[in-house]
């Protein structure tokens, strides 16, 4: 049985908009996602973050569902709206009071809180003064950043900057299935280099007001494996990891951007000042990993922009989302970010995996799959403990059921089940299995671990 070291950082992590609800209250104001989310055909069956998980009014409860747990961590995100409803300007101490509550409720429950900055609801009045392709939001960040430390930072020492800028940039300007639903290369290349810009800059506004602050990133990384060992395959798989990892992943930590990628982007890649460069590579604690699956890359010369696709393996084990389990690649991501840029701890920020549950029955929801996933995710998390790499902590996405971003409610990745008509949280029993690795500080195999009855 793998196991796990003693001052270990269990937890769970989830996101403001996909939970908190109450997106009209307390003096919130809008985020791009309350916009985009009016936006006909934008999400799965038209749904928003409006109610959610409606957390705002039932953090207690949820809570209590960590102490149930047993963790000793919490990741979740501030919602900038709540506290700068115009992104800049007039604070809203409401915003502010709530988040307050929240920290000191987990601390007087033994829990440490991990606080997320952004988490993807930028509010809409900066996105109608450009966004984040628009450098002034970095400066606005870090104002922001700098307002949330002094007010928190007395209590909260765990700080991540920004949770994957790949996505903020690539899905909400490239692609535009994300808010704002923008689509355009130079766009999102420019919104790439303010989020980090922004992150740098947050990092030192953390490092003025927080003593003993402990610092990451949390990153999206995607390991990419070619479809075949056709050299144009191995190079549409380098080029994926240049667009999806490389590109976030060398400014952090003290590189130029990534100069096959900086040659294939050509003239959308956004003309900066040298010293940006420095500010982005600001010395961080920890990297912060979020990683759920792998990719297999083809190049695929029809495909204008990048020349390439994905393919999915005959017989690959895929998740709801259609992500493809395998386990041995996430030890591969833990390896390879260790070698290739030996940051000063690892703490995986998020893995998880979204299955068809099936609906509660006495109580309870019965999702071996997701058992599996974990145990065997975990099991990876164990060995690179045991290769010696510096993993510092694991966060399970996510502690319940809550909007999946363009997919509305449609997919489920919690470790509870939520009955949103009632909004009743029925713990599934990844929910049980995880408390035992918690308990234990080792990964039990699914065959000896059974649910508890009843
Ligand atoms: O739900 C998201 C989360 O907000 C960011 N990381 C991936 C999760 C699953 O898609």
């Amino acid at each position: 049985m793998a196991s796990f070291p003693s001052h270990f950082a269990w937890g769970v992590a989830t996101a403001s908009y996909q939970i908190e609800g109450a997106v009209n209250e307390d003096g919130r104001g809008e985020s791009i996602w309350d916009r985009f989310c009016r936006v006909p055909g934008a999400i799965a069956n038209g749904a928003t973050g409006d109610i959610a998980c409606d957390h705002y009014h039932r953090w207690r409860d949820d809570l209590r569902l960590l102490s149930e747990l047993g963790v000793n961590a919490y990741r979740f995100s501030v919602a900038w709206p709540r506290i700068l409803p115009e992104g800049t300007g007039t604070v809203n101490s409401a915003g502010l009071d709530f988040y307050d509550r929240l920290v000191d409720a987990l601390l007087e429950a033994d829990i440490t809180p991990w606080v997320t900055l952004y988490h993807w609801d930028l509010p809409q009045a900066l996105e109608d003064r450009g966004g984040w392709p628009n450098r002034a939001t970095a400066e606005a960040f870090a104002a922001y950043a700098d307002l949330v430390a002094r007010r928190l930072g007395d209590r909260v020492r765990h700080w991540i900057t920004l949770n994957e800028p790949s996505c903020s940039s690539l899905l909400g300007y490239f692609w535009g299935i994300h808010a704002p639903g923008r689509r355009s290369l130079r766009d999102a290349l420019r919104a790439a280099h303010t989020l980090l810009l922004g992150h740098g800059l947050a990092v030192a506004a953390l490092r003025a007001s927080v003593s003993a602050a402990q610092i990451g990133i949390a990153q999206l990384v995607i390991p990419a494996y070619p479809a075949s060992d056709r050299s144009a395959d191995l190079a549409a798989a380098h080029r994926f990891d240049g667009v999806h990892n490389r590109w976030f992943l060398d400014p952090i930590f003290g590189r130029d951007y990534p100069g096959d990628m900086r040659a294939w982007y050509r003239h959308d890649v956004p003309l900066v000042p040298p010293s940006d460069f420095d500010r982005i590579a600001a010395p961080l604690d920890f990297l912060g990993v979020n990683h759920y699956f792998p990719v297999y890359v083809a190049d695929d010369p029809t495909e204008p922009l990048l020349r390439l696709r994905q393919v999915v393996p005959p017989g690959a084990e895929l998740t709801a989302l259609g992500w493809i389990v395998q386990p041995a690649a996430f030890f591969d991501v833990l390896l390879r970010l260790q070698r290739e840029y030996a940051p000063a701890a690892l703490v995986v920020t998020e893995n998880g995996a979204a299955y068809a549950d099936p609906p509660p029955q006495a109580g309870r929801v019965s999702d071996p799959a997701r058992v599996r996933y974990l145990a065997q995710y975990l099991a990876e998390a164990a060995r690179a403990v045991a290769t010696g790499l510096p993993l510092r902590g694991y966060f399970v996405w996510t502690l319940m059921d809550n909007f999946e971003w363009n997919l509305g409610y449609s997919k489920r990745f919690g470790l509870y089940y939520t009955d949103y008509p009632t909004q009743a949280r029925i713990p599934k029993d990844s929910s049980f299995y995880y408390q035992a690795v918690v308990r234990t500080g080792r990964v039990l195999s699914p065959e000896e671990w059974q649910p508890p009855r009843g």
